[in-house]
């Protein structure tokens, strides 16, 4: 996958723009026309910090500016590891006037995913805060510099925040203070828009990098173009009628693709609405900002659902204004979502999504049964789904199988693994998303459970390959296996299951390891149970279904 080959043959690809579905407008030049047709209104809310359409065009300009003063170019990759606030919109926006990919870490990432992304990307810079949960991202900064700076892709650091004594390390106000060519806003030739004016040239590109929840060693890479992520975007925001009135509050991480893009920030910025960022996801910070700003729309993981619910029942918030409770990332239990409706007073829409492309959600006028048992349909009416058995034949609706999909915002191959790629989608082009679902007539789509190695624990999600790997490296264990379990709040939480040449470590001198490692904090496993050997299963390989039943057992 290099950024001009996307994929998707030349046929679908001039049949998604005939329909409209792919616009030719990347997404420099729609915050351009965003400006135009909505100026005045609020785009933007952090905390006592606001920007209107035009500020937001103008900060873009400012930023893209700054960034190329640092040498970024069109085309260039940004690793963006920033906590929910308004900086992160302003870089990504910076970055998209000027062409340049931002490649979306999380704010837990450490230095062995962060590392991995910049090499994997070739990033020529990274953007971080200063600190953030008791986290010194500059220390990781500098970690990261050792290993990909000179001679390596990387050379520029921006820290929002304070930048620290390190040399060369840029702050982001200095970045954006830098004086425009024209004052006040950049002539369109002034700086590089990607196929601002030219009717389409540069929409086909990638725009950014995604990160995919993995299943292998490493996390894979996920090129998402203009025209894809923009249609995304849109499907999205139609389903949940956005316009102009809506307030979207972002309060899981905005670097993730459900609070970015279905609908999320970019939904609501092309429909004209305002995005405010709250700066944690507990229900009293949002509720309080629901109540100041008026929030009518906002996105949660299942786990977030019962605080809400709890919070809510205290009587003392006016969730008036709240209208839509999306919920997605991992299966909402069906009684969360019957409860979650009446206790905020709002309409709950499941959403089951994937960095890689395909969005169901529930829709607004589905009967409560829908809403409440199912993980709703495909937001495209050219969302393909297969739901197939081992053999890859298709089975009769309602049958258990695996979902498999293409379309127009569906990826055709991760960035740079060709290998994976391989086993990754079938021949005519369909991701293998590995999850395990059944399909009612209606469309509607239940997850029943998945077949790829990867546990969810309540949206964020460790696969299972890459901590084994890790575990491996501590002194004392020789065989590790990482199994999900039943888990009452996060729905699945994770267990490893070690032989030890000696004596067992347990759970926390085994995070201390892996954190040692450079491995992010919520990849360690939530217990350690020490066993004499692994089982196996008839073709050799580990029973982790087994291993699992041994907790059950008194
Ligand atoms: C069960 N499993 C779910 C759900 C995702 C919107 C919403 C979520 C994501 C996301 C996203 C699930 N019930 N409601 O990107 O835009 C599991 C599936 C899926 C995987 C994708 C979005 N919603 N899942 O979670 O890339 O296993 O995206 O394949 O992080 O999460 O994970 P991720």
């Amino acid at each position: 996958m290099t950024e001009k080959q996307n994929g998707w043959s030349e046929v679908e690809s001039a049949r998604y723009r005939a329909i409209g579905h792919w616009q030719g407008v990347t997404f420099g030049a729609r915050l351009r026309q965003a400006s135009t047709d909505h100026g005045d209104r609020v785009a933007l809310v952090d905390r006592d910090r606001r920007w209107t359409y035009t500020d937001l065009d103008t900060e873009a300009d400012r930023v893209a500016h700054g960034l190329r003063g640092l040498g970024i170019e069109r085309g260039d990759r940004v690793v963006v590891q920033l906590p929910n606030c308004a900086e992160f919109v302003l870089v990504w926006f910076g970055l998209q006037r000027l062409g340049a990919v931002p490649v979306h870490a999380m704010p837990g990432h450490r230095r062995r995913e962060v590392g991995h992304l910049v090499r994997v990307s070739g990033a020529v810079a990274c953007v971080v805060p200063d600190r953030h949960a008791r986290f010194d991202h500059r220390e990781l900064m500098r970690e990261v510099r050792a290993e990909h700076g000179p001679g390596g892709s990387l050379r520029t650091v921006v820290v929002v925040g304070d930048p620290g004594s390190e040399s060369g390390f840029v702050p982001f106000e200095a970045l954006r203070a830098a004086p425009l060519p024209v004052p006040g806003r950049t002539a369109p030739d002034a700086l590089p828009a990607p196929g601002a004016d030219d009717g389409g040239a540069g929409s086909a590109d990638v725009a950014l990098l995604l990160l995919s929840g993995g299943t292998t060693g490493l996390p894979k890479l996920i090129p998402r173009t203009h025209d894809d992520y923009a249609y995304n975007a849109r499907a999205c925001a139609e389903v949940c009628a956005l316009d102009e009135r809506t307030v979207y509050l972002a309060v899981l991480p905005v670097g993730f693709n459900f609070a970015f893009a279905c609908p999320g920030v970019l939904g609501t910025l092309m429909a004209g609405g305002t995005v405010v960022i709250a700066p944690d996801p507990s229900p009293q910070t949002a509720f309080a900002l629901v109540e100041w700003e008026g929030v009518t729309l906002t996105s949660l993981t299942p786990p977030l659902v019962t605080h809400w619910v709890d919070e809510a029942a205290s009587g003392s918030w006016d969730l008036g204004s709240l209208s839509v409770v999306q919920v997605g990332g991992a299966r909402l239990p069906e009684e969360h979502a019957r409860k979650l409706g009446p206790a905020l007073g709002v309409t709950v829409q499941q959403v089951f999504g994937m960095a890689e492309g395909l969005i169901n959600l529930t829709r607004l006028d589905d009967p409560e049964d829908l809403v409440c048992a199912t993980q709703g349909r495909p937001v495209s009416p050219d969302d393909e789904i297969l739901v197939v058995d081992t053999d890859g034949r298709p089975v009769p609706d309602g049958t258990a199988g695996e979902l498999l999909t293409r379309g127009p915002y569906t990826l055709r191959g991760y960035y740079r693994a060709d290998e994976h790629n391989r086993t990754a989608f079938t021949p005519d082009g369909y991701y293998r998303t590995g999850d395990v679902v059944r399909r009612l007539p209606t469309g509607h789509l239940v997850v029943v459970g998945r077949i790829k190695d990867q546990i969810n624990r309540g949206g964020e999600k460790v696969a299972a390959v890459e901590v084994e790997e890790q575990l491996l490296t501590h002194p004392a264990i020789t065989a590790a296996a990482l199994v999900g379990v039943p888990d009452e709040r996060r729905g699945e939480r994770t267990v490893a299951f070690v032989v030890c040449d000696g004596e067992a470590p347990g759970a926390r001198e085994v995070a201390a390891h892996l954190r040692e490692r450079g491995l992010a904090g919520y990849k360690s496993p939530d217990e350690v149970v020490r066993v004499a050997g692994l089982p196996l299963t008839a073709v050799g390989k580990v029973d982790k279904a087994a291993l699992a039943r041994t907790l059950l057992r008194p």
